[in-house]
């Protein structure tokens, strides 16, 4: 049986190069079923059970974009042995966003923080131990222009799609949020796989269609599930996918104050 390894992340994070990297000429390219959005795999080198398949770019897992559904039906349904999510390390604020929502899945994660060359040559210091820490997955530093590091995410996502220990997010919406999403997950008890359960909660508190559409609950759960998202949007003051946008955004911030040091510039000598 092969190993399935897919790489997540946003456009231009250096995907095509490091999937290029990962699997040289053992590629087939094709189209994602029913859409024309490519779809590209390839046997890991030197590792002819382990299949690479390079997920669209992406900003987020919402519904609006052929690109987003894709890639969520993907993970969701074919659901990889592990994802690794490819974050450009000079983009780092914004790149991490679509992370928080890779972590929710309950699928192994690596993440490849790429572009390291540049953020070395700018100065900047990325703790990638106290990033990983704090996101509740491994980092690996890469390169993947250079051909650093790929290989080594490469093999740890093997190694966590053996030992099918999904990540464990860190990142914890605040108290009225989460006690939505508990309540929700309790509605879904039995409906949705154990593993998924958080991911699906989220999304229902957004009222997010595809999903809604997918799970089908019956009327009085729907109306519970109303109940639920309203009063924390009463509290909150907000429509709740904002809410779940805002709190992502604010906890990133956070991570960002505490992971990274950026590199004073335009200074002078006089400075
Ligand atoms: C161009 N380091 C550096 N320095 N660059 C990288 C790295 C890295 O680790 N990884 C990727 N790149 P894609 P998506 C380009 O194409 O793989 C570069 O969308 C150019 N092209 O070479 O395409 C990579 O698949 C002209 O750069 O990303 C590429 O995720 C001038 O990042 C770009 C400069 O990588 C995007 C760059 C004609």
């Amino acid at each position: 049986m092969s190993i399935k390894i897919a790489l997540a992340g946003n456009p231009n994070c250096g995907k095509t190069t490091m999937f290029n990297d990962l699997t040289g000429s053992s590629q087939y390219v094709g189209n994602w079923p029913g859409v024309t959005v490519e779809k590209k795999e390839g046997k890991l080198k030197g590792h002819k059970d382990v299949v690479i398949t390079d997920l669209p770019g992406i900003y987020s897992l919402s519904p609006y974009t052929l690109e987003e559904v894709v890639s969520r039906n993907y993970l969701i349904n074919e659901r990889p042995d592990a994802i690794i999510n490819l974050v450009d390390g000079t983009n780092l604020e914004r790149n991490l966003y679509l992370t928080t929502q890779i972590l929710e899945l309950g699928i192994p994660v690596i993440i490849a923080l790429n572009m390291m060359d540049l953020v070395e040559k700018s100065g900047d210091k990325i703790d990638v131990k106290k990033l990983g820490a704090a996101l509740g997955c491994e980092v690996v530093e890469t390169s993947a222009l250079k051909g650093k590091g790929s290989m080594e995410a490469a093999e740890k996502a093997i190694r966590l799609a053996a030992a099918n220990k999904a990540s464990a997010p860190r990142h914890e919406f605040g108290k009225p949020v989460e006690e939505a999403l508990q309540a929700i997950a309790d509605l879904n008890e039995g409906i949705v796989k154990q593993e998924h359960t958080r991911w699906y909660a989220v999304k229902m508190f957004e009222r997010d269609e595809k999903v809604m559409e997918e799970i089908r609950l019956d009327q009085t759960a729907q109306d519970k599930l109303e109940t639920i998202i309203s009063s924390v949007e009463q509290e909150l003051n907000d429509d709740s996918e904002s809410i779940i946008t805002n709190e992502r955004y604010d906890y990133i911030t956070n991570l960002m104050k505490k992971c990274v040091h950026k590199q004073r510039r335009g200074m002078t000598a006089s400075d």
